[in-house]
């Protein structure tokens, strides 16, 4: 096992990974910009390096600045959280070439989910179900048109460099597919450098699922199930709940065993997403995450499983600490991101946090880098807080939640709180009856 990790993130995520070192009784070595001198994690880490300066490309993306943090401190393996170098297979091939571990899937994997067209063909050999659409890249507007024909409008226009929303355009008949192939392409190589597109079937009003796989990069791997992240707005997650409220346990088992087996037959190591769309029934692959995600929670709440550990565990070449069969789900968990930002607009909202209370009790955890005299800088994501609740079924998860979000202060900055207090109040929400839609929907209209 490892005798040193450390930490190339900030914030709740940084702070979640130097809890699990500690409990496995490894040192942790936080990085930070100099913007964040004050944060909790380097408060909480064993050691901490400053590595550059505020802005993120020249701190918590300066791949020198994490190597040589590495080299200074002795560090053998390098845990990347979420977005940043996450998903960066250059950056994982440097660790490599250093002779140090990077706790994650190998290059090769984050490379092949990278390209959107090479994932959805990877995973359809896989023999997993994909939405229907041209078979790769689509060169012409001529080749468009002749597929868009095929399977039939609505069609999507997307970017294989694109992924997470980036990149799309919308045709909804075969009058607008000009328009969206060309903005579609045009949009593509301005933003990635790269303007491949395929095309798919438009799904009108589906949920977004996601499988959370783990790999043992041994072609060994397992399922923990779904999580249900429609409530998005912008293509930002706002709540995630597991298991999801749609599907039955027939159904997980059936696409839970098709994903496991899928990363398996690849060699995948470490923790992955499988995300599908979900409509009538069926599940429809759209992108694979290499990384572990914001929500994770959740997950580990329902299985009783710390994910973070899973993953050190396989870096380091140990097996998994778990079987499928040793799986069960254990009531319901639900997770809002808090964010600081002002009401309605959703405006960033940086500055001094005057208090700061947690809330707690049974089946409550807040993940936060939060404290009462905290100044959020204006530089990173405006993500302050995870309020995660577990429960033995879903309606005490919801009544849990809205007694937690009850105790939780956050004084001298505006938060998100007061959308999930509406939230908890809305039917659709009790009921579990919403898709990809409804958010937006509901922030559009007058009282929403
Ligand atoms: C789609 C779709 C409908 N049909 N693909 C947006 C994010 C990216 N991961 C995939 N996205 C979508 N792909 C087909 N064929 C609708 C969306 C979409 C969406 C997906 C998940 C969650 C929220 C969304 C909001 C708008 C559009």
């Amino acid at each position: 096992m490892f005798r040193k990790i450390l930490i190339a993130n900030r914030g709740e995520i940084a702070l979640r990974v130097v809890r699990a070192c500690r409990e496995m009784g490894i040192s942790s070595v936080a990085v930070h910009s100099t913007a964040d001198a004050d944060a909790m994690h380097v408060r909480m880490a064993d050691e901490a390096i400053c590595i550059g300066p505020a802005p993120s490309v020249d701190s918590y993306l300066s791949v020198p600045g994490i190597i040589s943090a590495c080299e200074i401190t002795g560090a053998e393996a390098i845990h990347p959280g979420y977005g940043f170098l996450s998903e960066n297979a250059n950056f994982v091939q440097v660790v490599e070439d250093h002779g140090l571990t990077f706790i994650g899937p190998r290059a090769e994997h984050i490379r092949i989910m990278g390209d959107k067209i090479t994932a959805k063909e990877t995973m359809r050999n896989l023999g997993v179900p994909c939405v229907p659409g041209s078979d790769g890249g689509v060169p012409d507007l001529e080749s468009a048109r002749r597929i868009a024909g095929e399977i039939g409008y609505p069609v999507i226009v997307k970017a294989t460099a694109g992924g997470g929303g980036r990149g799309m355009k919308l045709a909804r008949d075969a009058g607008g597919l000009e328009t969206a192939f060309r903005t579609a392409r045009a949009e593509a190589k301005a933003a990635f450098g790269n303007d491949e597109v395929y095309i798919e079937k438009y799904l009108g009003r589906p949920r977004h699922i996601e499988i959370q796989v783990f790999g043992d990069g041994r072609g060994h791997a397992v399922h923990l199930g779904e999580r249900d992240c429609s409530l998005q707005r912008r293509h930002q997650k706002v709540l995630e709940e597991a298991p999801g409220p749609a599907i039955t346990p027939e159904q997980r088992a059936e696409i839970g065993a098709v994903c496991a087996e899928a990363v398996a037959r690849i060699g995948y190591a470490g923790a992955g997403t499988i995300e599908f769309l979900y409509e009538d029934g069926e599940f429809y692959f759209i992108e694979m995450n290499t990384r572990l995600q914001v929500e994770h929670p959740v997950t580990e709440a329902i299985f009783n499983v710390d994910l973070v550990r899973e993953q050190i565990r396989v870096a380091a070449g140990e097996p998994l600490s778990f079987a499928q069969d040793d799986l069960r789900i254990n009531g319901h968990a639900i997770e809002v991101r808090i964010n600081a930002e002002k009401l309605p607009n959703f405006a960033p909202c940086p500055g001094l946090v005057n208090t700061f209370h947690a809330p707690g009790g049974l089946g409550v955890r807040m993940d936060s880098a939060l404290y009462g005299g905290y100044r959020i800088p204006p530089y990173y994501d405006s993500l302050v807080a995870k309020l995660i609740v577990h429960g033995r079924d879903r309606p005490e998860a919801l009544a849990r939640l809205r007694r937690a979000l009850g105790e939780l202060i956050i004084d001298g900055i505006d938060t998100t709180v007061p959308l999930f207090v509406d939230l908890l109040a809305q039917e659709d929400i009790q009921r579990g009856d919403y898709t990809i839609h409804w958010l937006e929907s509901y922030l559009a209209r007058p009282q929403g």
